[in-house]
């Protein structure tokens, strides 16, 4: 009986151990970062994300990625969020693991915040400098003032080398190359330490002697011009000066040394120039849409209508930055991040090319894990059962018409 009990001791023992050992292990890997937890439709309804392209997924420190691409900004966008007149776009990363080098937004360099058009497409780039070694999951984004934050697609980046070598140079207009790491940083270590220094001698200069007790007994007995001596007085006065003086001097020696300066450039910019989309010979009715509850599909029916001069097929349905593709029609060769890729999942259940005069109702299904993954079927929660995507029609020649669609979206459930 009791070797029993002992083995089963042992037993329980050592699968605590592994337990522990395997919790200690399992680093689950996030691979999204803030999105998911973002409501679905507000997702498929502000901005879409398409034609996105990362120029590398490893680099060195001090070594460049373009993130390049194009966004729609949704022309029903939604109540809650304010219109995009003041937006900035950003990147979104864990701190400066990048410097952003430079972005811009149809060809114009945007530091500053920009307005955005409802219903325009823009194209843009950032140019990103790698700067701290690590595997980084680098989105782009929009921030929008009164909206927060528009999350896109997140893809790991990889950055080897070593942070020490990172270097930001800069040439000013006056001519001097400066490294903007760490330009001005003795200076302000310099200035802070020594009135610091100063604040601190002040209060050396009383705590030397009784600080409180004495000093009360001595105020509430009517002695309290005893506690300040003429010394004391001249030390004051002497720091007052002193702190004055110094403030001058340095004001004076830091205009002499930088002569020229400038203001915080800021303010907004408008006239951002959108990408003149070709007019589009397809034209897509939603019949219906629908999701099931629990599930990881959405289906559609769609009537699309071919006004155009060449036979079409629809290749990718693409919402809330998840793309489906029918791999019949297209194959993704920008390296896509995986987990938002769904190379096989769009089924049309009639994908024949669609003749130029033709129309043809088809039932289409996107279905993928990222459905789940990515919280789109969250829909559920969300008060405005409405989804927004793009679709992209393929001519035989492989030119690409980008179609809008907007509906209601309403679950069906088991
Ligand atoms: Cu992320």
């Amino acid at each position: 009986m009791k070797t029993i009990k002992d083995k089963i001791a042992k037993l329980s023992f050592v699968a605590l151990l592994l337990a522990v050992t395997s919790a200690m292990f399992y680093t689950p890997t996030a691979s999204a970062h803030g999105e998911k937890s973002q409501a679905a439709f507000m997702r498929m309804r502000t901005i879409h994300w398409f034609d996105l392209n990362w120029s590398k997924d490893e680099v060195a420190v001090n070594e460049t990625v373009i993130i390049s691409g194009k966004f729609h900004v949704f022309a029903g966008w939604p109540e809650t969020v304010d219109k995009p007149d003041v937006a900035f776009l950003n990147i979104g990363i864990p701190g400066p693991v990048f410097i952003r080098a430079g972005s811009w937004i149809g060809g114009q360099l945007v530091p500053r915040s920009v307005s955005l058009e409802l219903g325009s497409t823009y194209d843009f780039k950032v140019l990103l400098k790698a700067r701290r070694p690590g595997d980084w999951h680098v989105h782009t984004m929009m921030n929008v003032e009164g909206g927060g934050p528009i999350i896109g697609p997140g893809k790991w980046v990889t950055i080897t080398g070593s942070m020490g070598d990172f270097t930001n140079p800069l040439t000013t207009l006056t001519g001097d190359v400066i490294d903007l790491e760490d330009y001005a940083l003795d200076n302000v270590y310099f200035w802070h330490a020594l009135w610091m220094g100063i604040g601190l001698a002040w209060l050396l200069f009383w705590f030397k002697r009784p600080m409180f007790i004495p000093r009360h007994i001595a105020i509430t007995s009517g002695k309290a011009d005893t506690l300040i001596s003429s010394g004391d007085k001249k030390v004051a006065i002497a720091f007052a000066v002193g702190t004055m003086g110094l403030v001058m001097m340095s004001m004076g020696t830091t205009n002499e040394k930088y002569p020229i300066t400038t203001p915080l450039q800021a303010g907004l910019m408008r006239g951002m120039v959108p990408v003149e989309l070709p007019e589009t010979s397809i034209s897509v009715v939603v019949e219906d849409a629908s999701y099931r509850v629990p599930g990881r599909a959405m289906q559609m029916t769609l009537t699309i209508t071919n006004n155009g001069d060449s036979a079409v097929r629809l290749g990718e349905f693409m919402t809330a930055s998840v793309r489906f593709l029918d791999p019949d029609v297209l194959e993704d060769e920008t390296g896509y991040p995986d987990d938002l890729l769904a190379e096989e999942g769009l089924t049309v259940s009639d994908n024949s090319p669609l003749a130029p005069g033709e129309t043809r109702t088809v039932e289409v299904t996107a279905s993928d894990a990222a459905w789940e993954v990515y919280r789109l079927a969250d829909l559920i929660y969300d008060p405005d059962s409405r989804f927004a995507g793009l679709l992209f029609f393929f001519d035989e020649e492989g030119n690409r018409q980008m179609i809008m669609v907007d509906a209601p979206l309403i679950p069906t459930f088991i």
